[in-house]
């Protein structure tokens, strides 16, 4: 008999300590700024729902993406991987601009996530998640291969195919939507809709957003409080202000999801931007440049992660994360296993979410290779590229350590080294004036290129064929 409740007292024990499998709703917002949320500074736009998140969990303050556009950015996110070893550098393979103003042949690289590479919803799937993919996909024509149950929307397109309203011809999943409807609403729909479906089950919703990415197309009746309202010093764009806040509405409808199937509790949510903001309609000041950049502008974006009973609500960390970073962070949330054939370029963030020091994280150098170049947005937003009126990005490399920051663009082998803490907007260069930093964090550069094989484009342009 004694042992009988002996076994019964292990067995009680064992399955409360038993690693627990949460939800996770993972919403990607594409091309939101860094300052676009309220919580991270927006005098304009209204996200209070994605306040009330940033209140219960964690933000990171210094987090970035991997890339400063679309598709290499959700390369990363998916793969785990530095651009270098998924090779999707840009959005498409051919080259950007004028051929005349390109002084270096580019490396195209692919434009699908290749089959070999295994993504963390893949790992998920083994561990036993529901797994869906629901908005802009982007790395290939359909989603499901990488490991995901279910598609919504997701395609090799990297804009709403047929904007965000109705006709939306053969998008998958969206062929019934009634007239009016607006894109942002039928995302979150759906993803009401699966955790509904799935509420007894661990589930993971890749919600990913085509909000807020061109074209700016407003949703109609929230436009005219915006145009009322009075502008902000930092924001002033009515229609992206409707675009953003139909994001923030959605959290809202979600977060209610959760508590009405009283699962909220056992639910991780994470909010994250695959890029920095599009220039012509917003602004990431005090920080310098734009989507497609690789100043701070194009590739710091908000972070936020809430988990209930690890997460301690209100923080805030300072510490670099990335893109890469997040594979191994939803793995090891959902207590799957990392691939073992696959190198990740990234570290779990789940130590700074239980507020553990950790010193590889806090010292690690984050990486970006970018071989390729994109063209600037041009006409009336030349006021925009006062430093290059041609490129947003001409073929570079970025490496961040601590508080230093070191730009090599490729054409010239120019060096451009910042002290982030402070300069933010990257306004002093001190290349020149500190040669030692300069130097280390050009060699740690270089090794790191050397590591990962990454291609450094060095032929001359003449050898490019004409460009579009
Ligand atoms: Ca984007």
């Amino acid at each position: 008999m004694l042992q009988k409740i002996l076994l019964f007292t292990l067995l009680c024990l064992t399955q409360l300590q038993a690693a627990p499998q949460p939800n996770i709703l993972f919403i990607y917002a594409d091309d939101l700024g860094w300052r676009d949320t309220s919580f991270m500074g927006s005098d304009f736009y209204e996200t209070p729902h994605l306040d009330q998140l940033a209140d219960q969990g964690m933000v990171f303050t210094d987090a970035y993406s991997a890339a400063a556009n679309c598709a290499p950015a959700r390369a990363a996110l998916l793969s785990g991987q530095y651009s270098p070893r998924h090779e999707i550098y840009n959005v498409g393979t051919r080259p950007r601009g004028q051929a005349k103003d390109r002084k270096l042949k580019h490396i195209p690289g692919v434009d699908t996530l290749r089959p070999d590479i295994t993504t963390w919803a893949q790992q998920l799937q083994k561990a036993g998640y529901q797994t869906a993919s629901i908005g802009k996909w982007h790395l290939s024509k359909d989603p499901i291969p990488y490991g995901f149950h279910h598609n919504i929307a997701g395609t090799h397109s990297g804009s709403p195919p047929k904007g965000y309203y109705p006709p939306h011809g053969k998008v998958p999943g969206l062929k019934n939507s009634p007239p009016g409807e607006y894109l942002t609403d039928r995302l979150n729909t759906e993803a009401i809709q699966f955790i509904k479906k799935n509420r007894d089950q661990p589930w993971m919703v890749y919600l990913t957003h085509f909000a807020v990415h061109t074209p700016l197309q407003p949703k109609k009746e929230l436009l005219k409080k915006y145009q009322q309202k009075k502008k902000g010093k930092l924001h002033q764009n009515a229609i992206m202000a409707t675009m953003i806040q139909a994001v923030d509405d959605g959290v809202g409808r979600l977060i209610q999801t959760l508590k009405d199937l009283k699962i909220e509790e056992q639910t991780v949510v994470i909010f994250y931007s695959d890029n920095g903001g599009y220039g012509p309609a917003t602004d990431m000041a005090p920080l310098k440049g734009y989507k497609g950049t690789y100043y701070e502008g194009g590739i710091r974006v908000p972070l936020l992660i809430k988990w209930p009973g690890v997460v301690k609500a209100g923080s805030r960390s300072s510490i670099p994360v990335t893109g890469v970073d997040i594979y191994p962070t939803l793995c090891e949330i959902a207590a799957a296993q990392l691939p073992e054939q696959q190198i990740l370029d990234g570290l779990s963030l789940v130590p700074l979410l239980q507020g553990k020091p950790h010193e590889t994280l806090q010292n690690r150098p984050l990486f970006w290779h970018f071989p390729a170049y994109l063209q600037s947005y041009g006409g009336a937003n030349n006021n925009l590229e006062q430093r290059d009126p041609l490129f947003r990005s001409r073929p570079c490399s970025i490496v961040r350590l601590g508080n230093w920051k070191l730009h090599e663009y490729f054409e010239d082998g120019g060096l451009e080294l910042y002290n982030l803490k402070d300069d933010i907007g990257e306004s002093n260069n001190l290349a020149q004036k500190k040669p030692v930093k300069s130097k280390q964090l050009h060699q740690l550069l270089k090794d790191w290129r050397k590591k990962i094989k990454a291609p450094v484009p060095t032929k001359k342009a003449a050898e490019n064929p004409p460009s579009q």
